[in-house]
């Protein structure tokens, strides 16, 4: 038997780090592309999920491959200088990536879908906007007053029990709490289908034909709401 001792240097650092990074992948949509006409079309459920979220995630590897490679060098300030820049990159392509995945999740055909009438995410709506009707108007006043690109959310305090109404510029995280609902106010959201009469698509999301579910991930939350 002959043995081949392979000297750990050998094994380089760089390969070890690009072997330890995970590659985000594209998550498909949970349901058709043409499942929420008339509200969003088909051809913009399918630009949007197969390209601008296909581009963060696409983004988003090529930032955080270059980023283990980065982190394998020898600690040169060019080397900060370019880990500082990549940093951009993937909150930015991240937070895309995060934020889409959510949306997706978050959007539902009205054949499926219904706000509880009874529990703690009614009474917590309830108690705290005062009516379902007015934690839309609330949302929807949010959302007309973002300037450019951005996402408005329902947002939940675990510390203390509470929702707020925010909203976050470009594709920036909300830190600190947990996303309940998110609306992409992004042009392209909505582009295709409204032009540029942004009132136009919230009142749709709204209005009855397309409801907005609660991000499944974050139900638990709610449980803690009463
Ligand atoms: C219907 O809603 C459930 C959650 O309530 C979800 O798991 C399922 O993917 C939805 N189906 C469609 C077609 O949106
Ligand atoms: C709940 O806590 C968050 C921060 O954790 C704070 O921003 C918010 O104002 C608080 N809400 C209330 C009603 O105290
Ligand atoms: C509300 C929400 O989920 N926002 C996400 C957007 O992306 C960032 C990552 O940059 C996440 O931290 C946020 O949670």
């Amino acid at each position: 038997m002959r043995f081949t001792l392979r000297p750990l240097a050998l094994i380089g650092l760089a390969t070890l780090a690009t072997q330890a990074h995970a590659q985000y992948t594209l998550p498909p949509l949970p349901y058709a592309y043409d499942a929420l006409e008339p509200v969003i079309s088909k051809e913009i459920m399918t630009l949007h999920h197969d390209r601008h979220h296909a581009t963060y995630v696409r983004n988003l590897n090529a930032a955080t491959a270059e980023l283990a490679q980065v982190f394998a060098h020898q600690g040169s300030l060019m080397d900060l200088e370019r880990e500082i820049a990549l940093q951009s990159a993937i909150k930015f392509n991240g937070g895309g990536h995060i934020n889409h995945s959510l949306f997706w999740e978050s959007l539902t055909p009205v054949s499926n879908s219904s706000f509880p009438t009874s529990g703690p995410l009614k009474k917590a709506v309830d108690s705290q906007f005062g009516s379902l009707d007015a934690l839309k108007s609330t949302m929807t006043t949010n959302a007309l007053g973002i300037q450019g690109s951005g996402w408005s959310w329902l947002i939940y305090h675990p510390s203390n029990k509470t929702m707020e109404v925010v909203s976050t510029a470009d594709q920036d995280p909300v830190l600190g709490a947990t996303p309940l609902l998110g609306i992409d106010i992004w042009e392209h959201a909505y582009y295709l289908d409204y032009l540029n009469d942004k009132a136009s698509y919230l009142q749709h999301i709204w209005s009855g034909e397309l409801h907005l579910l609660l991000y499944p991930l974050s139900l638990s939350a709610y449980r803690d709401v009463s």
